[in-house]
């Protein structure tokens, strides 16, 4: 063994242990219990950010503790490599997204090696591979046959002048990233997937993920937004048309006083027809896209169509308005607007002059309700409201729909926010959407799969190559000529399923084979980024159920454990030019002074030696320049430091604050450990341990060891807080340091604690540890070591201390045996001298014993 530390080489050597040995293989074994450990697969971007680091480590972590209990475990790594910067750096470097990507996946898995993290690299796979979306397109087809895709118009964002679509990312404060054109919005006929009709399923089966974090089911509740309310029509006077609309709270019909239509509704565009300022307003709603969430808070503005509605109960007349805070796809489009109890139609009524009516008065008196100052929007009791009158909400939410249903004008229903998923992208980089028009308009999916997308290509940054290129477009399907469609699917399309083809990477007969993705799924620990709490784990999971319906899988939910493991943060430095515009330092480019906690308190520019601002930590971001390398980090300290520093900075689900004095602490730990056992081996052979000749040096040394299993075990497995585990072992390490190492049996009690913190280690800092642990005189490899079991005969106290109290003041310590039974602890406390002052020549009227820590004596 050699006296220092040095990772590079420990690394490599272990790495190439590893891989000549094909250590990680995962195999179907039904008489094992297998565990799948997926950490979500990165976008091939070019170099590993420490986000990656953070996700990958806490996946191995957990992949190798699961492993060293025994089970048959699983741990895959691919490539998310469809997607737009592919296109962009096509454009920039006139490099095809192909070859990009390609180059960009051998970096970084070479990177993800030297990390030395334990997949089965058999299993990679890339997005991009025909051998693997064709399956996605096959299945793609299977859903336009059962009717669960299909085509509608919906908008997107257009460029006038490059005559191209752009993704969101490529409007810039509402004009083309290239030409800064105005973009426009533009109706377009695209693909859609229908989540809605699982909508239902998908919230009942949040309550199954029972190892998932709250937040994001209750993120995922309120996105499916489930709604219960009535749907009614009202009657548009002297036409034929009829409005729908959808309402959650049908106890307040009584108070309508207009109803608003989207501006996509078909009879604003009936009114529109001899109504200039109706039309351009239309048209102007068109054009702007509010998100849901800048609706509330957005201008209410509106114009009156001339049309008036006829209330389903009452029977009056309402003016009917397109206002633009209706939305054409939710509901039916439209709302019966009451001022009186909703603030968007309050505002909007209070604008242009409408009635406001109460029809619900507070339950309570000392519940305040001004409609001239806003709506009041709680539930309470119906007044003004006829028949109605003096029911509360929920009682008349049943009376009214019962009521309407019995005319037969209107019904309960329920309602999701959730929206199908639109599914086309009018890019290249992508799996093709396998649908060809044929020359009648019908369309029909390819029959033959893959639909490969042509890679040797060059981009002009505005057509997409698919489009207008005869050598793709043309083709026959069943005899038929047709024309492919040219748009690509979302790139969240390829996440969905991406988990279940690892159980069967290479089958070419199916999209799974049905036997190794039972045995393999459902996934039973998922970790990745808290941004996904929505769309992607909501399509992971609307794909599984889709599968499953297919017959592909059995299972109905793919993953039993999702951890959102926190952000890296890091400290950011700027100067402020006069015009307010800051320059961004990266941490290289600066000098810093710490406080003796290791905060920065001065920082300046190497270059200039000026002072600059310390900003404050914040997400790691280009946009910030405050990122650290993980490169840099794995060449000056090695993996293990890497992995080692950023599971103790912070638990996995919390943000972590970069600390550069952190690194270096975890690298001289390791250092440390490395030369204990060092100059534990070089003094020699090392008897067995014999627990009968223990001292009490030894007993406490063993103690430690065995306390520190214990709870390691419990923070790995249970807490999955590898921070505390990791200090419990420093712990334990601080305690060999102390202990003697001169007698046989002292050497023995350190080889056991130094073995524990070896393997306690070995999931974290896999590379040194596999040394270590081949130095301490183990033929198999520490990986495939049991991970050690705690002895309870060792965690035992001989003594015990306990505080003795008089009237419940602390006046003595003793030590007791650890099994002296409570009247010999009260016999030897009521006799210690120090107990004796107090209550010589008093009356002892009480003796509280509490075991293990104290001895409460009452005197009077
Ligand atoms: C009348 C009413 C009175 C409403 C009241 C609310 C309060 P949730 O709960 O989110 O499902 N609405 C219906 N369709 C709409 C559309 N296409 N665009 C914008 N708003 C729409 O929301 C349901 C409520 O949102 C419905 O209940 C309707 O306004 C509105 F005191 O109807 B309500």
């Amino acid at each position: 063994m050699q006296e220092q530390y040095n990772p590079q080489e420990t690394e490599q050597s272990v790495q190439s242990f590893w891989a000549e040995n094909k250590v990680f293989k995962a195999v179907k074994d039904a008489s094992k219990e297998k565990f799948y450990c997926l950490s979500m697969f990165p976008y091939p971007s070019g170099r590993l950010h420490m986000g990656h680091v953070r996700n990958y480590t806490i996946g191995d972590v957990i992949s190798r503790f699961q492993r060293m209990q025994g089970k048959n475990v699983m741990q895959p790594m691919g490539w998310d490599a469809f997607g737009l910067p592919a296109e962009n750096a096509a454009i920039k470097h006139q490099v095809a997204p192909a070859k990009w990507t390609i180059e960009n996946i051998a970096y970084m898995k070479g990177q993800l090696k030297q990390l030395g993290f334990a997949y089965d690299w058999d299993r990679e796979l890339a997005t991009c591979e025909p051998e693997y979306y064709r399956w996605e397109q096959w299945f793609f087809a299977k859903l336009v046959d059962k009717g669960l895709a299909y085509k509608k118009k919906s908008a997107v964002n257009w460029c006038p002048n490059d005559q191209t679509v752009l993704a969101n990312e490529q409007v810039h404060e509402g004009k083309c990233w290239r030409c800064s054109t105005t973009v426009e919005r533009k109706e377009i006929s695209q693909w859609f997937i229908k989540i809605t009709e699982y909508a239902e399923e998908l919230l009942q089966d949040i309550d199954k993920l029972e190892g998932w974090p709250d937040s994001v089911k209750t993120m995922q509740r309120n996105w499916i937004g489930r709604s219960e309310g009535v749907e009614m029509s009202f009657k548009v006077k002297d036409r034929d048309e009829v409005i729908e609309i959808y309402t959650t709270r049908p106890d307040t019909v009584m108070g309508v006083s207009y109803v608003a239509v989207a501006a996509q509704h078909p009879l604003a565009a009936s009114a529109a027809e001899n109504n200039p300022e109706l039309a351009a307003f239309i048209e102007e709603c068109k054009q702007t896209t509010t998100s849901e969430a800048d609706m509330a808070t957005m201008d209410k503005r509106g114009v009156a169509t001339g049309y008036s509605a006829i209330h389903p109960i009452s029977g009056k007349e309402v003016p009917v308005w397109v206002a633009n805070f209706v939305l054409m796809d939710y509901g039916h489009g439209a709302v019966m607007a009451v001022p009186g109890h909703d603030q968007r139609d309050w505002e909007f009524a209070t604008r242009y002059g409408i009635d406001i009516q109460q029809v619900i008065e507070p339950a309570q008196s000392d519940i305040e309700c001004d409609l001239t100052k806003e709506a009041f929007t709680e539930k309470g009791k119906l007044i003004n409201s006829g028949e109605f009158d003096g029911l509360t909400s929920q009682q008349a939410f049943d009376a009214i729909a019962a009521w309407l249903e019995e005319r037969e004008s209107g019904k309960k229903r329920v309602n999701y926010r959730l929206r199908d998923w639109g599914v086309s992208r009018q890019r290249y980089w992508g799996a093709p959407i396998p649908m060809v028009h044929l020359k009648d308009g019908e369309q029909v999916p390819a029959t033959e799969f893959p639909v490969e997308l042509p890679t040797e290509v060059t981009m002009d940054g505005v057509n997409s190559p698919l489009k207008n290129n005869p050598d793709f477009e043309q083709v026959s399907v069943n005899g038929e000529s047709g024309v492919r469609d040219t748009d690509t699917f979302d790139t969240f399309m390829e996440s969905s399923w991406y988990y279940a083809r690892y159980c069967s990477p290479r089958y070419d007969e199916g999209m799974l084979d049905p036997e190794e993705a039972n045995y393999w799924l459902p996934v039973d620990q998922y970790i990745g980024g808290i941004e996904h709490a929505t769309m992607h784990l909501l399509y992971f999971r609307f794909f599984h159920k889709l599968m499953r319906d297919a017959g592909l899988v059995n299972s109905d939910e793919p993953a039993k454990r999702l951890l959102t493991q926190g952000m890296v943060l890091a400290e950011t430095f700027f100067q402020e030019s006069s015009d307010g515009k800051k320059t961004y330092f990266a941490p290289t480019e600066i000098d810093t002074e710490k406080d003796d906690k290791g905060k920065v308190i001065r920082a300046t520019d190497k270059a200039t030696q000026q002072d600059v601002v310390i900003g404050g930590m914040e997400k790691m971001s280009k946009s910030k320049n405050n990122g650290i390398d993980p490169q840099a980090l794995i060449d000056e300290f090695g993996a293990d430091t890497a992995r080692l520093y950023t599971m103790f900075a912070a638990p996995p689900e919390q943000s972590l604050e970069w600390r550069d004095d952190g690194v270096q602490g975890a690298f001289k730990f390791l250092r440390r450990l490395w030369k204990m056992t060092y100059e534990h081996i070089q003094s020699g052979a090392v008897a067995e341990l014999d627990v009968a000749q223990l001292n009490n040096d030894h007993k406490s040394l063993r103690r430690k060891t065995h306390e520190t299993i214990k709870k390691v075990t419990d923070d790995y497995g249970r807490r999955y807080h590898f921070n505390t585990a990791i200090a419990a072992v420093m712990e334990l390490t601080n305690a060999i340091a102390k202990a003697p190492a001169a007698s046989e049996q002292d050497r023995a009690v350190v080889r056991e604690a130094l073995e524990a913190s070896t393997l306690l280690l070995s999931p974290i800092t896999p590379h040194i540890c596999h040394d270590l642990w081949k130095q301490l005189g183990h033929d198999e490899a520490v990986i495939d070591a049991q991970w050690p079991t705690y002895d309870e005969s060792a965690l035992e106290l001989d003594e015990i201390a306990l505080v003795v109290q008089v009237n419940g003041k602390l006046r003595a310590r003793i030590q007791v045996p650890a099994s002296m039974s409570k009247d010999d602890i009260e016999a030897q406390a009521l006799q210690d001298e120090n107990v004796t002052r107090f209550t010589e020549g008093k009356t002892v009227r009480k003796v509280i014993v509490v075991p293990g820590k104290l001895v409460n004596i009452v005197v009077g």
